[in-house]
C-alpha cells in the first residue's frame, strides 16, 4: 500500500535496515569478483583499457541490485554472482561508449580521465566490444547451480535489455532529440526507460529468474524495476544541476550546456523531486507481500533518491 502523499506505509519503511554497511559489503563482494572475472592478458592494452574502467569504483547498483533480488527470491549470491558481474561488465561498456566524442564527449568519469582520453578512441571502442561480449561469455560459462533453462532466460532478457530494444535504442532517439526544443514527455520517457530503465531492470529480473521466482513474484519485482528505473533517471537529470563535478566523478551541467530536454526542464526542480519520490513509493509498494524479506531492495529504493553521485 501506498499512502495517498506518496509516502510509504509503515510497513514499508526500511530505518531498522542498515543500508551503509549493507552496501558496503555487497561492494566489497561485488569488487572482488569483477577483480577475478577479467584477466590481465595478451593484447595487454586491450586488456589494460577493458579493466580500466570496469575497476574504476562506481556504486555498483546494478550487481547489488541483482544479487539482493536473487536472495529475495531465494537464491543466493554465489548463484547470481556471474551474472551481477555480467551486468556491471555491460553498464561500464555503454559508460565508455557513451563518453566517446561521438556520443555524449565527456573527459571525466567515476573521477577519472574517460577510457578514450586514456587509450585513444580506437582501442576505447574496442574495450567496450570486449567487455560487452566477455559479459554474455562470463554468464554462459561461469553460472552454476542453476538450471539451463534459466540461465538461458537471463542471456535472452540481457540480449534484449542492450540492444536496439533497450540501451541502444534508447540512446538512438537520445542523439536524434538533442539540439530540439520541443521534445515531450513521452519521448523523454522513451529514451529513459531504454537508455537506463532497460539495464536496471534486466538486473532485478535476471536476479529473480536465477532464484526460480515465480511468474507473479517476477512482475511485482519486474514493476519495482520500472519505478525505481525512471526514479534513478529522474535523480541523475536533478544531480546533473544540483551536484558538482567532485561528487558526479563526471562534468556536471552537462544537460543544461547541450540544451537537453530533462524531467526537471520540463516539470521544475521541486516538482521532478515529487514525482522521484512518488515512483520509489510506488516501488516499494510492489515488495509490500515479500515482508522482512524485501529491506535490502527497499533500501535500495530509498537510496536511489537520496544519493550525492
Ligand atoms: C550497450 C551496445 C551498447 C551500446 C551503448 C552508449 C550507449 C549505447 C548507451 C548509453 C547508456 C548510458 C550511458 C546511460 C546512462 C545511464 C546512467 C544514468 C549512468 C550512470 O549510472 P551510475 O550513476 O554510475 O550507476 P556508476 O559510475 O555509479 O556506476
Amino acid at each position: 500500500m501506498v499512502a495517498t502523499d506518496g509516502r510509504p506505509a509503515p510497513n514499508q519503511q526500511s530505518s531498522t535496515f542498515n543500508l551503509k554497511s549493507y552496501l558496503e559489503a555487497q561492494q566489497a563482494q561485488v569488487e572482488a569478483a569483477l577483480e577475478q572475472s577479467l584477466p590481465q592478458a595478451y593484447p595487454d592494452k586491450i586488456y589494460e583499457a577493458m579493466r580500466y574502467s570496469l575497476l574504476a569504483g562506481g556504486k555498483r547498483l546494478r550487481p547489488i541490485l541483482c544479487l539482493a533480488t536473487c536472495e529475495l527470491a531465494g537464491g543466493t549470491a554465489a548463484m547470481a554472482m556471474p551474472t551481477a558481474c555480467a551486468l556491471e561488465m555491460i553498464h561500464t561498456m555503454s559508460l565508455i561508449h557513451d563518453d566517446l566524442p561521438a556520443m555524449d564527449n565527456d573527459d571525466y568519469r567515476r573521477g577519472k580521465l574517460t577510457n578514450h582520453k586514456v587509450y585513444g578512441e580506437d582501442i576505447a571502442i574496442l574495450a567496450g566490444d570486449g567487455l560487452l561480449a566477455y559479459a554474455f561469455e562470463w554468464v554462459a560459462s561461469k553460472t552454476q547451480d542453476v538450471p539451463a533453462q534459466q540461465v538461458l532466460q537471463v542471456i535472452s532478457h540481457l540480449g534484449r535489455a542492450v540492444g536496439a530494444a533497450g540501451l541502444v535504442g534508447g540512446q538512438v532517439v537520445d542523439l536524434e532529440s538533442e539540439g530540439k526544443n520541443d521534445i515531450t514527455l513521452e519521448t523523454l520517457n522513451y529514451i529513459h526507460t531504454h537508455k537506463t530503465g532497460a539495464l536496471l531492470k534486466a538486473c532485478v529480473v535476471s536476479g529473480a529468474i536465477l532464484a526460480g521466482a515465480a511468474e507473479d513474484e517476477r512482475q511485482r519485482l519486474s514493476r519495482y524495476a520500472e519505478n525505481i528505473g525512471l526514479a534513478f533517471q529522474i535523480v541523475d537529470d536533478i544531480l546533473d544541476i544540483t551536484a558538482t563535478q567532485e561528487e558526479l566523478g563526471k562534468t556536471a551541467g552537462k544537460d543544461l550546456q547541450a540544451q537537453k530536454a530533462t524531467y526537471p526542464s520540463i516539470w521544475g526542480l521541486e516538482e521532478s523531486k515529487v514525482q522521484a519520490q512518488q515512483l520509489v513509493a510506488a516501488a516499494k509498494g510492489e515488495l509490500a507481500t515479500f515482508g522482512e524479506k524485501a529491506q535490502p531492495l527497499l533500501a535500495l529504493a530509498d537510496f536511489i533518491t537520496a544519493r550525492t553521485s
